[in-house]
């Protein structure tokens, strides 16, 4: 036996581990799993432990790989414990991800059409309308950071929203059969990051601008950027009950132009206060056309930019009393009346930081200057005092900028390139290092406590992640209470991870198992995402979630989740003409469509109403028509209308685009188009 095998048998024969691996401790996803078999604990002796052994010798594993394998692979059936939401960046939709095993489970249209659901192809138009700018249909978004609902701080498992960085706008997504029910466009930004992010009970939903113009996106030149380009963040207000952004309870904040970045909300003792960053206070401007450095050298002057601290409760009490001005028919309160009223502070953080995350428990916000090694901690408590004594120097806006020594809690040295932060359950915050790039694992001096009993702000560990990390994610670990146990680590670059798929490269999610404290994270899964480059994710306990199996009842309209009026209704199935007007009342059910066969005259316009009327789980039907550039995704008891002119005469055979049934080829039918006379 060479030292390789020794090492081997050590591992394998003891039996704890691999018995250990298959274990049914872990929750398994709710009432469907149950039916999936348990595996049963080890059994059969030595000889499974020796086809592992082989397995592991073939392939070239080592028993690390052999352990991270384990704590990943889910058996056939098996669900996974937590869900992942994440943006796929300029993708435009949301990607949904089982954690541990990550398997991507949905697509989610949001922005962008997606074929699959019918998202733009006959489904969801109105949504996708909602989008649009200056009129003109706007089909890609550049989505950054999903939010999922929240109560007392907590994800609730009932909504989730994102951002559009590209054109400022905000989708909100019900958990209940994941689709998208609702686009806002900002109308005072073009560009907008630092959202979505929601207050502890999802009151608001926060979206900050990011590169300034004006208000509004009149015309300015860049010799008035001082004078007249802007900054802002948006308090949308939701309202649960509708499951919609109420925009007439919703109101902005001007801002001076210094390109804000991520906001987050306080929450338990900092509830009632929002807090972002921002990483232009150079106010660079014209980008090096005058001899002006260039805007990665001219935004990085200064050696520091301004974290904005903004009381919501106060800007809210302002709002309502009528304090605001209205720019693009949209209430918006001055940088005076915010300075004015005390609702407006900045403190000082290290250069170029990005993003600002509140502790759980609210009483600090951690910041990472993207050139500078530390992580900057700052005490709401300390702020608090800072802005009572008046320990404070105003900018050039008039905006009182805090006494940055005054307001410090630590600064500790992480790493090269710090950007995000995530929390866990035993007291520890990570940090992504893009540079190096690894990820930091530190003390959190004694907000969770039990680990850490005095204040203690110290870097424990470091695992390297390949390559170039953005945000991680962890387990609920931005809420009142982090779960631990999971943390992934989104990386920007993959380079040699994957089978080469040309010059266009994976994203690489790469999952980190971080139950074990001190310095023992490791990387147990790398998974590439072949979209757009996914920013931010949330991870929500799958249990959390209770989406439907089918739609309520039948004739269900997803866009306003109630039963369509003009549903078609089974033994109602027929073809209605007025003038030049024809409504076709459809059914779909295994494995026919009712009628099979419609006629119309070129010119007309047709109102296709369709309703999948199955009850059984899973049953879904599509209905695609060629050369109209039609398809639906039809779930059991949706209803559909879809509306388009018959503007060329010919034969059209339509057909189920999901594979139903055993007649599923049998189940189509065609749309005849008679030339006009
Ligand atoms: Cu890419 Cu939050 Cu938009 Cu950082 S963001 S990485
Ligand atoms: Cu219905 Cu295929």
């Amino acid at each position: 036996m060479t030292a390789k095998h020794l090492v081997w048998g050590a591992c394998l024969l003891v039996p704890g581990l691999l018995v250990g691996c298959g274990g049914g401790d872990s929750n398994s996803g709710g009432e469907d799993s149950s039916s999936a078999a348990k595996p049963t604990s080890g059994g059969g002796g030595a000889a499974p432990y020796a086809a592992l052994q082989t397995v592991a010798q073939e392939r070239g594993l080592t028993p690390d790989d052999l352990v991270a394998a384990a704590k990943t692979f889910q058996p056939s059936g098996r669900h996974d414990d937590y869900l992942m939401f994440a943006s796929d960046g300029h993708g435009g939709q949301m990607l949904v991800i089982g954690v541990p095993s990550m398997r991507i489970l949905r697509v989610i249209g949001v922005f962008t059409p997606e074929p699959w659901q019918g998202w733009g192809y006959g489904a969801g138009q109105d949504v996708l309308d909602e989008g649009k700018i200056n009129g003109k249909d706007i089909t890609w978004g550049d989505t950054h950071h999903p939010a999922l609902s929240e109560t007392a701080g907590d994800y609730d498992g009932q909504f989730c929203f994102i951002n559009d960085k590209a054109n400022a706008r905000l989708a909100v997504i019900d958990l209940r059969d994941f689709e998208t029910k609702q686009i806002v466009k900002n109308p005072l930004s073009l560009s907008d990051h630092g959202g979505a992010m929601v207050t502890p009970n999802t009151d608001y939903i926060i979206e900050g601008g990011q590169y300034g113009h004006p208000l509004g996106w009149d015309y300015a030149p860049m010799e008035e950027y001082v004078s007249k380009y802007r900054g802002m963040v948006t308090l949308w207000k939701f309202d649960r009950d509708s499951g919609r952004i109420d925009q007439s309870k919703s109101f902005a904040l001007e801002l001076p132009p210094y390109w804000q970045d991520l906001f987050d909300a306080g929450k338990l003792v900092s509830d009632g206060w929002i807090f972002g960053n921002s990483f232009n206070t150079e106010l660079a401007a014209d980008g090096g056309e005058s001899g002006t450095p260039p805007y990665e050298a001219g935004a990085s002057q200064r050696d520091n930019d301004y974290m904005h601290v903004i009381n919501l409760r106060k800007a809210e009490a302002l709002y309502r009393a009528g304090k605001a001005e209205i720019i693009k028919g949209f209430p918006v309160l001055s940088i005076q009346t915010l300075v004015d009223e005390g609702v407006l502070y900045f403190v000082p953080e290290p250069k170029s930081p990005h993003g600002v995350d509140v502790s759980p428990d609210g009483a600090y916000m951690v910041v990472s200057g993207k050139l500078d090694p530390h992580v900057t901690v700052y005490s709401f408590d300390k702020i608090q005092k800072t802005i009572a004594a008046k320990n404070w120097e105003p900018d050039q806006f008039g905006v009182p900028v805090l006494d940055f020594d005054s307001c410090v809690e630590a600064q500790i040295e992480v790493g090269l390139g710090p950007l995000h932060t995530q929390f866990d359950n035993q007291g520890y915050a990570y940090t992504s290092l893009f540079l190096e790039p690894a990820v930091a694992r530190w003390t959190m001096g004694g907000p969770l406590g039990a680990k850490n009993p005095e204040p203690d702000w110290t870097l424990v560990g470091k695992v390297p992640v390949q390559y170039n990390v953005g945000h991680i994610c962890a387990a609920e670990g931005d809420t009142v209470s982090p779960d631990g146990k999971y943390l992934v680590s989104m990386n920007k670059w993959a380079i040699d991870r994957f089978t080469p798929v040309g010059p266009l490269v994976p994203q690489n999610f790469q999952l980190v198992d971080i139950a074990d404290t001190g310095d023992t994270m490791k990387v147990i899964y790398d998974m590439p995402v072949g979209m757009g480059e996914p920013h931010y994710a949330q991870m929500i306990k799958a249990d959390k979630l209770k989406p439907w199996k089918v739609y309520p009842e039948v004739g269900w309209s997803p866009e306003t989740q109630s039963v369509r009026l003009d549903a078609a209704q089974k033994g109602k199935e027929r073809v209605e003409r007025n003038g030049t007007t024809v409504d076709v009342y459809m059914t779909a059910v295994r494995s026919h469509f009712t009628p099979e066969y419609v006629e119309a005259v070129e010119g007309d316009h047709i109102r296709w109403h369709i309703t999948n009327i199955e009850r059984a789980y899973d049953a879904t039907h599509g209905f695609a028509v060629p050369a109209y550039n039609i398809n639906l995704s039809l779930e059991p008891g949706e209803a559909q209308v879809i509306e388009f002119v018959a503007d060329r005469s010919g034969t059209y055979p339509f057909y189920c685009s999901e594979f139903c049934s055993a007649l599923h080829l049998e189940m189509m039918g065609y749309f005849l188009v008679k030339p006009a006379e």
